[in-house]
């Protein structure tokens, strides 16, 4: 076992990468999906099925935890591994992003960021200090800079002023992070759709010095064809010999498109999202369990897939148990979701290893367009 963080890129086929980000807690293959597991849970699994999935590492919310149990909590039980059950790596968002989406009377200043908890409604502060504070407390492997994440509609002034702070707080990140043999601290371009805004924000990070390279501020709502238009020159802006990670990304689609240009790690609630409303993500698009064409249907969800909820389980079983409510319906739904991206990430990575991935592609795209059976 490794002591240090660290990054090695073993093949790459065109613009994508495949390799290894080696840390204390064991390794993370690359290009890496990481499962949401907000509230300390990857909601309806338990850790030792979401590590049944393939996932390495999994994603913890600063703001969730800071809220509800508490980050002093957390530390004085042994820290967030220990508590939640996960002896892997974690990596945790820096609450910013959050804070902007979920909590009440927000007052962004050159300090930091004050706000009502979406919870009970009690006061709090986030900055990056504290945010580094809270990071170190839950014993986070990979610690984000805190920054901002503009909502859109946004003008390229409001984009570009919105950067500029985020820069100054990835230097104050940086400083109040300190040196942690061990932890990994990343920072996170901003800029919007805006190439110069990105390269200037690479630019400052790079100064500053990161363990690994964050792509924020995508995906939330420009569009797939405004997402990889930055994405076809945003990688090239930071180093080839750190991790880039593209945060809150995304559907299948978007996952390739993001690993054919160069993104080595992806988080989204999407798959474990989707599994609690009835929504599964096959080889052949989404499927909708809902739907009452499934209930007399006795064929798994999908016949090539090895997870407990095909191998196990009929498509009217399925849409029984989501139709009465059931548990098992998030539970096994989630799992597939999982299960799934983790398999098309082991297939990304597979093809880049061989220098296929073209062909893999063409072959992603073609299942789809087949559309369900
Ligand atoms: N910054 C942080 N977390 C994030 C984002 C960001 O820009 C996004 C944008 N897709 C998701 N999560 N800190
Ligand atoms: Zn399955």
């Amino acid at each position: 076992m490794v002591e240090r963080f660290g990054f090695q890129v073993n093949a790459t086929d065109g613009r994508a990468r495949t390799g290894i980000i080696s840390t204390p807690r064991g390794e993370i293959r690359t290009p890496a999906f990481m499962p949401v597991g907000t509230a300390a849970t990857v909601k309806a699994m338990m850790p030792e099925s979401v590590r049944a999935t393939g996932a390495d590492i999994l994603l913890g919310n600063t703001y969730h935890l800071m809220l509800r149990p508490g980050a002093e909590r957390i530390a004085r039980l042994g820290g967030l591994h220990r508590f939640m059950n996960w002896d892997r790596p974690i990596l945790t968002d820096s609450g910013g992003f959050q804070v902007m989406s979920l909590a009440a009377l927000r007052k962004l200043t050159e300090e930091g960021v004050r706000f009502a908890s979406h919870i009970d409604g009690s006061k709090h502060m986030l900055s990056p200090e504290r945010s580094m504070e809270i990071q170190k407390l839950l014993g986070s492997d990979i610690v984000m800079c805190f920054d901002e994440c503009p909502a859109l509609p946004a003008t390229e002034d409001q984009v570009a002023k919105s950067m500029r702070l985020s820069m100054r707080w990835a230097q104050r990140s940086r400083d109040a992070f300190g040196d942690r043999p061990g932890h990994a601290l990343f920072g996170i371009m901003q800029g919007g759709v805006t190439r110069e805004l990105r390269e200037e924000s690479a630019t400052a990070l790079k100064s500053i010095g990161f363990d690994g390279y964050a792509v924020g501020g995508l995906a939330v709502g420009e569009g797939q064809e405004a997402m990889f238009g930055v994405l076809d020159y945003a990688p090239g802006f930071l180093p080839e010999d750190k991790p880039r990670y593209l945060m809150g990304v995304g559907k299948p689609d978007d996952i390739v498109g993001a690993v054919e240009r160069g993104i080595d790690m992806m988080d989204c609630v999407l798959p474990s999202r989707s599994g609690r409303t009835a929504q599964a993500w096959t080889r052949r698009g989404q499927v909708n369990l809902k739907n009452a064409r499934h209930q007399d249907d006795p064929r798994p969800l999908d016949e090539n897939c090895t997870c407990p909820a095909c191998r196990n389980y009929s498509r009217a079983y399925l849409h029984h148990v989501v139709r009465a409510q059931e548990i098992i319906a998030s539970m096994l739904l989630t799992w597939h979701n999982l299960h799934y991206y983790q398999e098309l990430m082991q297939g990304l990575r597979g093809a880049i290893a061989e220098g296929r991935l073209s062909a893999f592609v063409a072959g992603f795209h073609a299942a789809r367009a087949e559309g369900d059976i």
